[in-house]
């Protein structure tokens, strides 16, 4: 072992990964093997804290690695293993990889758990072809370690990362462009850190704007004026479409990894707030919404819904209730639903619900009244009353749900619905939203559809549609992963038709995952994005919704990457 393991270190790397290639985890479309389990690569989407500065502890009874080694496992560690057993190796949807553990199993019987993967959902690292021989001996070797634990993140970090690019006083008073601003489409262009402003109308690109790294998702504020974007590295940027070229107004980084942010929309507070939620550290912040300076922390950490202590409850979904001032926070491994008043930040009061463990992704019902969030891992849906401040009801659905906001639709004999696609399986879980017409049916799955296959991540209609699309991207089958399935609202049991998304795109070789539909703001488009490699040509798909024909392809050597699109107008009203 080398002397820098022998003794508490922390060592600047920054210069040392620079030379890695950034991209090895982040590259989802680039590196997923058929073959693989997709469901938990997904999860392991890549975890920008590999290159943070870490404190770390040596622990005598672990193999011996030298510093080199450490590097580049912990490398890998963050960029595959932390989405499913955490940073801290505490566990999350994955198994704990502390050293009392691991030491205890030793190194031979981690290298063949590595290798070939589990029965319990542990991908086959090894044998997948992902990791060499060597990664999966290092590997091995790296999770007898004490794990590094890295830097918090609190307000004078923040402060010190904050621009207000352009300060509000020199900000325009009126709109200076002549865009259609409620039908701007917010594009995440993912391995590029950038956003690209799409005029829904003429589709051509207004700007493209630099953001975070590996750009997660764009909200728009209560006014409409505003967009609200962060990344994986947890980089708030603000947009000010009223500009005569929309830009960013002012950044800030909240933390060194989120997935989340919302702005507030109850009556009286519209713009005043925004709200971003952490993934490291576990913590969630509230800023000005005009400027992003940073008014309250709160940490997450703390128990689980079952009674157990967890060092690092990560901050998943966030949406503004348009029942009170209030955020609803979704904390994935507590299961926690944290309703934030927002009214006086200095005695901030916080209504704690319990849900279900591992919450991620979800949106409101058609009303806007109760919010319905994935428990993935737990394969349930937990539905929250925002009138009431209260649970509503815990549902059970299929394998892994993964609704992105879900879709909401009169169905033609259980009247509302809101809609799940999962990940794990094909199938489609419908569930009564409405209390009062629809007792009988409100908080049940009503009827259960068969999509395509599994490896579905988003489902999407519109109030003036009747078509209900579903994609397939993390589906290991070529041609399912590149077509989206389309289903008639009124006539749900004669199954759906596929629609060839990327033939239509017309691209080169490469993965091409169709991905997120997401409507215009009259409903009468939906756009899919054409997800390849980040060195091969995407685009992005527009379908006329009441023909189900090709309307348009967007293409440009700008659109790298594009993942994520976000309708000004739908987003602002929490229309899906
Ligand atoms: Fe996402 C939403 C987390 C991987 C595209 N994603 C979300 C939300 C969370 C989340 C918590 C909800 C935010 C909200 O509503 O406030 N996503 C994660 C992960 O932890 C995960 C599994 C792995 C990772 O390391 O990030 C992950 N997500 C992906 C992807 O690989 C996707 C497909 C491509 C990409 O751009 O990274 C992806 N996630 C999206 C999109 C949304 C999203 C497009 C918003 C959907 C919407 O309609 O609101």
């Amino acid at each position: 072992m080398t002397a820098a393991l022998t003794k508490p270190l922390i060592r600047p790397i920054a210069a040392l990964l620079a030379a890695l290639p950034l991209a090895l985890g982040i590259a989802y479309a680039q590196d997923a093997k058929p073959h693989a389990n997709a469901e938990v690569k997904y999860q392991a989407g890549g975890s920008p804290l590999a290159n943070e500065e870490m404190h770390q502890n040596i622990n005598p009874k672990a193999p011996p690695m030298t510093a080199a080694e450490f590097d580049a496992g912990k490398q890998i560690y963050f960029q595959r293993c932390a989405g499913c057993h955490g940073v801290l190796r505490k566990g999350a949807t994955g198994k704990p990889l502390t050293p009392d553990i691991t030491i205890g199993k030793g190194t031979d019987y981690l290298k063949v758990f590595i290798n070939y993967g589990s029965p319990a959902g542990m991908p086959n690292w090894g044998t997948s072809g992902d990791l060499t021989e060597k990664e999966v001996d290092l590997m091995a070797r790296y999770v007898q370690q004490e794990p590094p634990v890295p830097p918090e993140f609190g307000m004078k970090d923040m402060l010190a990362t904050w621009k207000e690019i352009i300060p509000v006083a020199k900000r325009p008073t009126k709109k200076m462009n002549n865009y259609n601003i409620a039908n701007i489409i917010s594009t995440t262009l993912r391995d590029a850190g950038e956003v690209a402003l799409i005029d829904g109308d003429s589709k051509k690109i207004i700007n493209i704007v630099k953001t975070g790294y590996a750009v997660h998702i764009s909200r728009t504020s209560a006014s409409g004026r505003y967009l609200f974007v962060i990344g994986r590295d947890a980089r708030i940027n603000l947009i000010d479409l009223w500009m005569e070229k929309p830009d960013s107004v002012a950044e800030m980084k909240v933390g060194l990894e989120a997935r989340s942010v919302e702005t507030s929309k109850f009556k009286g507070y519209e713009d005043k707030y925004a709200i971003a939620g952490d993934y490291w550290p576990p913590q969630f912040v509230i800023m000005e919404g005009d400027t992003l300076k940073p008014l309250k922390i709160v940490s997450t950490r703390g128990m689980t819904v079952d009674g157990e202590y967890h060092p690092e409850p990560r901050v998943a979904s966030i949406v503004a209730s348009h029942y009170r001032p209030e955020f609803v926070v979704n904390v994935k491994e507590t299961g926690k639903i944290e309703l934030v008043d927002y009214k006086d930040l200095k005695n901030l009061k916080i209504t704690t619900l319990d849900g279900a463990k591992f919450l991620h992704d979800g949106g409101l019902d058609s009303t806007g009244r109760y919010f319905l969030v994935a428990a993935n891992a737990s394969n349930k849906i937990a539905v929250v009353d925002t009138k009431e401040d209260k649970m509503a009801a815990i549902v059970d659905v299929g394998k892994t749900p993964h609704p992105g906001r879900g879709a909401n639709f009169v169905h033609p004999k259980f009247g509302p619905v809101w809609a799940t696609s999962d990940l794990g399986d094909d199938s489609i879980s419908l569930i009564g939203t409405d209390p009062v017409k629809h007792k009988a049916q409100a908080w049940k799955v009503v009827a259960t559809l068969k999509g395509q296959g599994g490896g579905a991540l988003f489902i999407k209609t519109h109030p003036k549609s009747k078509n209900l699309w579903v994609d397939t991207p993390l589906n290991p089958d070529a041609k399912i992963s590149q077509s989206v399935a389309v289903f008639d609202i009124n006539a749900l049991d004669k199954g759906y038709v596929v629609l060839p998304i990327a033939e239509w795109a017309n691209l080169g070789e490469g993965a091409k995952r169709v991905v997120q539909p997401e409507y215009n703001k009259a409903g009468d488009e939906v756009w899919f994005s054409v997800w390849s490699a980040k060195d091969k040509e995407s685009a992005i798909v527009v379908v006329d919704d009441k023909t189900r024909k090709l309307k348009a392809v967007i293409k440009d050597p700008r659109l790298i990457t594009p993942t994520g699109k976000f309708n000004v107008y739908n987003t602002q009203n929490d229309i899906y």
